[in-house]
């Protein structure tokens, strides 16, 4: 029974091939040619200007609550120092320039477009701006004040991760712990864990909530398990730095793996 099946299966299979075979055969090779040659210059040239999009992204959101340190860190990128007590956390600092550890460097290197955005909830819809554009998301996180703030943390942190523009694009994303020079401050494996137990509960509540109270375009992790930043589809690592005192080495790594000097 099955036998004959794939039988008459692969008898129809060579009618149609010989069909197709002497399709071809009347169209001019002339033609032929012409047609697979267009198709195949579309396809590279699809292909290169997606190459060169890719490597034209050299946009770095630098985002959190704000508080978390995210001027500080912005102008120790830029300069090497933190401009103490001349900040203001109410307008997106941005710039284009080489990083301030580049500097001394030979060579053309390629700036980076780095822009922060502040986390008051008045101006969130910026971010919306600005992630269509991003190579790579910085997530700042107070490592101090961690607890008192996790459940707003938190909520950020799943509206961005949320985001159509970041989920389709798998835009990668550092959750940075920052203020690592205290004693005090939690360590970067304690705030994730934390995190993606306050993000396991929020899901919980957010997905019975009726469709009209939704603004989140995607939902996140896996149902039925407990949510781990690994089932994002963007990948979501861990550093920490000290913007106060210049220890940013773990940023700029992140930075130049997204984009290339
Ligand atoms: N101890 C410590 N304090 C920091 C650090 N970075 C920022 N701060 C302090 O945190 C506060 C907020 O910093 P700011 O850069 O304005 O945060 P933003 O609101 O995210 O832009 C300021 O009082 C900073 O002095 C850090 O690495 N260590
Ligand atoms: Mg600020």
């Amino acid at each position: 029974m099955d036998k004959e099946k794939i039988g008459e299966l692969k008898i129809q299979l060579q009618q149609l091939l010989s069909e197709a075979r002497e399709f071809v055969q009347q169209i001019p090779p002339v033609q032929l040619y012409a047609a697979i040659g267009v198709v195949l210059f579309t396809i590279l040239l699809f292909l290169i200007l997606r190459l060169l999009k890719r490597r034209s992204a050299n946009t770095i959101l630098l985002t959190g609550l704000s508080g978390s340190g995210k001027t500080i860190l912005f102008y120790q990128l830029r300069d090497g120092s933190s401009h103490q007590g001349s900040v203001t956390s109410m307008e997106p600092n941005e710039g284009t320039f080489v990083l301030h550890s580049e500097a001394s460097k030979k060579g053309k290197i390629k700036p980076v477009h780095l822009v922060d955005v502040p986390g008051h909830s008045r101006l969130r819809p910026k971010l919306d701006e600005f992630l269509s554009q991003a190579a790579a998301i910085v997530f700042v996180v107070d490592a101090l004040e961690f607890l008192p703030n996790v459940r707003a943390v938190s909520e950020y942190l799943y509206d961005i991760l949320t985001k159509a523009s970041v989920v389709k694009k798998k835009i990668p994303l550092l959750l940075l712990c920052n203020k690592v020079d205290k004693v005090t401050a939690h360590t970067k494996d304690f705030i994730r864990r934390q995190l993606e137990k306050e993000i396991d509960k929020l899901r919980a509540s957010r997905t019975a909530l009726s469709s009209a109270d939704i603004a989140n375009e995607y939902t996140l992790g896996v149902p039925g398990e407990a949510f781990a930043f690994s089932q994002c589809h963007n990948k979501v690592s861990t550093a920490e730095a000290s913007g106060l005192k210049g220890d940013i080495s773990q940023l700029q790594q992140f930075i130049r793996e997204y984009v290339e000097p």
